[in-house]
């Protein structure tokens, strides 16, 4: 009697071990590496995803975020995600444009300009992006948009002629191409980086979303904030398809409802941003302007020069993509 007890003692413990053992080695922590800072409504929203995550999983997957460069400078986070440094990470869609042109179509000036364009642009370009991510063995998760452009500068402007020679911030490149040819002079910032190169003189005007001026204190720095609405670009989260697979079918079923709550989520915290952050760009003092016609007609003509190249760049996905966006 004695010695049974004490074998079934010794097998109850042994698969308790076995079954800690178990999930033990199902329960991971992923390191995801993000562009911007922690009060940026996008990183608010990747935070939530996190949380949703965790509760989806039963805490088998843990994703702690490293914001605002932290851990990966923004231009190298795609690749670290690629090369399995990290699992997962977010970055500015059209910073990949060097790679292919249509990861750039939502910086295209004036192509879409409103949340319902920025929406159905997506859609057309959802297609073209995952597949050219899947060859690098990247999945998207999910994309949010950005509230419209504007423009941040010290005088007014009437005209795209008085942009010229003023020391323009810029974020990829189609905004370093669009300064050009406006003839401005571009400079390359990180969104962390805006209020010291305004402090130190590097640059002098700016072109963002409300969002990203009213966190960095544009009032600083510029007095006027002309709302051209000039194009709403993304962000994208995407996984290591290597990592993903290694997750249990109820955990990547999991992540996939999280991403998709996250996407539809980010859009509307997008649009009240647009309101919020403009109002308090006011209240700040910085002056909202509505553009003149002349300064839109001229950014217009920018734009749809602009538009001819690009199509000349993206090829045939360039002509699905904008197919399906004009339908
Ligand atoms: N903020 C980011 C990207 C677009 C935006 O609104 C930036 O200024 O870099």
């Amino acid at each position: 009697m004695k010695s049974i007890g004490r074998k079934f003692f010794l097998t109850f413990t042994s698969l308790v071990g076995i079954c800690s053992l178990a999930t033990l080695s199902s329960a991971a922590t992923w390191d995801m590496p993000t562009p911007y800072p922690d009060k940026t409504f996008h990183t608010q929203n990747i935070i939530q995803f996190t949380e949703e995550v965790d509760e989806l999983t039963s805490g088998n997957l843990k994703i702690k975020v490293h914001s605002a460069g932290s851990l990966f400078k923004h231009p190298e986070i795609k690749n670290a995600v690629r090369g399995g440094q990290v699992p997962i990470g977010e970055v500015f869609v059209s910073l990949l444009s060097n790679e292919h042109a249509v990861f750039g179509a939502d910086s295209q000036p004036f192509l879409a300009t409103n949340y319902d364009q920025a929406q159905k642009l997506w859609d057309a370009q959802k297609g073209v992006v995952e597949t050219l991510l899947d060859k690098q063995g990247l999945m998207p998760l999910f994309s949010v948009a950005w509230p419209p452009q504007g423009l941040y500068t010290k005088k007014k402007i009437e005209s795209v002629d008085d942009l010229k020679g003023i020391k323009f911030r810029a974020y990829n490149a189609t905004l370093e191409k669009f300064a050009n040819l406006v003839g401005a002079a571009p400079t390359q910032v990180e969104v962390p980086d805006i209020p010291q190169a305004f402090a130190t003189g590097r640059v002098e005007a700016m072109i963002t979303s409300p969002s990203t001026g009213a966190n960095s204190n544009a009032w600083d720095f510029v007095t006027y904030y002309t709302d051209i609405q000039a194009w709403l670009p993304k962000n994208i989260v995407f996984v290591n398809k290597k990592a993903f697979r290694k997750l249990s079918d109820e955990d990547q079923k999991a992540v996939l409802t999280a991403a998709a709550n996250a996407e539809k989520r980010g859009w509307e915290m997008s649009k009240e941003e647009t309101e919020a952050k403009t109002a308090i760009l006011e209240e700040n003092g910085v002056i909202i302007v509505t553009p003149s016609d002349e300064l839109m007609q001229g950014l217009h003509e920018v734009g749809d020069k602009m538009l001819e190249d690009w199509k000349k760049e993206a090829g045939p996905e360039g002509e699905i993509l904008l197919e399906a966006f004009q339908k």
